[in-house]
């Protein structure tokens, strides 16, 4: 066995010391720092010092023999973690040792060795994270191959937000053709870039609009139950007649609740327009034609469950005998893709001309809207943001909706 002590100004040249001298097999058995006086006793200077030794693992197998103590412990401690494979020498100081060992514990209790376990720790955790950053850099690449790399993170962010992996895909291979490498590291730069190639992927159909001179713009609301066509429809005859001062009649044809009439009538009251409720495909006929003098016609409907047949088709006999001018799918954000996707099916066979979504405020991923949106190829005209009439609801804008994927706080109340 071999025995050394070092002294160095630093814990680090103490280590670098033992290190050259003695191998990496040497144990550290202890460690220490005190004052010397320097420069004629008029300043003091610290000094670490560090009491290592070799060789020690003969004397574990040898059994608990009486060993020579060293300054402040015996060597149990150091012969217990001599007895391991070799390893760096500050990993070897390491407390998972201890249990077998208490007076080396008592050891690495002390200031110094407490510094210098930090300092391995440290190393190990630099070590760490360089492994795990590869690690996750192979995954991304292996998992997507197609996103540039410096780009990964703004793809996470619209997957994480549920948008379809592929169209993530198609934004960032777009965005990487027009970037230059220095523009990666301004992520206000590349948002907006992002956001540009997100508007580009979402039609929209732009607000209601009547352009004929004579008769009424007719348009009706269709969807699945709770979505929120009849406040979107009040939201939209409030604007249209508040705010716009254009004559507007209301109709509905969701004769199946009489809450849902008593709903709707209490708008029209509040609005000051008029209101028809219609039982039968040529009682909607009638109403429209007596609504001849008016400028715009909105038409509520029940609520139908996408997978019941028979009043789908009763619904589009109803939209059929209407001949409306705009037919708008009303969707709620909040539904799972795969239920608007379902939803989407069946009403396209009523008649789907433009896409409304509703509470956005409530949504906790936008990506769903600009999946759906895109694959239908309908325009989005409307997304409505609470429930207060009229104000919770917005023309559809490719911008407003990227800049919420990305992260933008949801909409609160703003009107048309
Ligand atoms: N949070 C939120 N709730 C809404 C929104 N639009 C409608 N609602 C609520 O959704 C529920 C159903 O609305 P309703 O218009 O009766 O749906 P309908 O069955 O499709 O006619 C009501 O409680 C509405 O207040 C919206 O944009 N955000
Ligand atoms: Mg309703």
């Amino acid at each position: 066995m071999q025995l050394r002590t070092f002294s160095a100004a630093t814990m680090a040249e103490a280590l670098q010391q033992v290190k050259a001298e003695m191998g990496t097999e040497a144990v550290i058995l202890h460690t220490r720092t005190y004052q010397r006086r320097a420069w004629l006793g008029l300043r003091r200077q610290e000094v670490v010092e560090i009491t290592a030794g070799r060789g020690l693992a003969t004397l574990a197998r040898g059994g608990r023999r009486s060993t020579p103590a060293t300054h402040g412990g015996d060597l149990r401690g150091g012969t217990a973690l001599a007895t391991r494979p070799a390893q760096p020498m500050v990993r070897r100081a390491l407390p998972d040792a201890a249990p077998q060992a208490p007076a080396h514990q008592r050891l690495l209790e002390t200031p110094v060795a407490t510094t210098a376990f930090m300092a391995g720790l440290s190393q190990e955790m630099t070590c760490l994270k360089s492994m795990v950053s590869d690690l996750v850099k192979q995954a991304r690449a292996q998992k997507s191959p197609q996103v540039p790399e410096e780009l990964f993170d703004y793809y996470l962010q619209l997957v994480q937000n549920q948008v379809a992996e592929e169209l993530a895909t198609e934004v960032l291979k777009a965005l990487q053709a027009n970037l230059r490498p220095d523009h990666c590291r301004n992520a206000d730069y590349v948002r907006e870039k992002i956001a540009d190639q997100i508007e580009k992927l979402l039609p929209v159909a732009g607000p209601i609009l009547r352009t004929k001179k004579v008769g009424p713009h007719v348009v009706a609301l269709i969807g699945p139950t709770g979505v929120g066509k009849t406040t979107t429809l009040a939201k939209l005859a409030a604007n249209l007649k508040l705010r716009e001062n254009r004559k507007v009649g209301l109709i509905t044809i969701d004769t199946y609740r009489i809450a849902a009439v008593d709903q709707l009538r209490r708008y029209a009251d509040i609005i000051g327009a008029p209101l028809r409720v219609v039982g039968t495909p040529d009682e909607l006929r009638g109403a429209i034609d007596a609504m001849g003098d008016c400028e715009y016609v909105l038409i509520d409907t029940a609520g139908r469950s996408p997978t019941d047949t028979i009043k789908l088709n009763e619904l589009k006999n109803f939209i059929t005998m209407a001949a409306p001018d705009e037919v708008h799918l009303v969707l709620s954000t909040t539904a799972s893709q795969a239920c608007i996707e379902s939803a989407i099916a069946r009403f396209s066979e009523v008649r789907v001309d433009k896409i409304i979504f509703t509470k956005l405020d409530e949504a906790v991923h936008v990506g769903v809207l600009l999946n759906v949106v895109h694959k239908v190829g309908k325009g989005l005209s409307y997304v409505t943001t609470g429930q207060d009439v009229p104000d919770d609801i917005e023309v559809g804008q490719g911008r407003r909706i990227a800049q919420l994927i990305l992260g933008a706080k949801a909409p609160a109340g703003v009107s048309l």
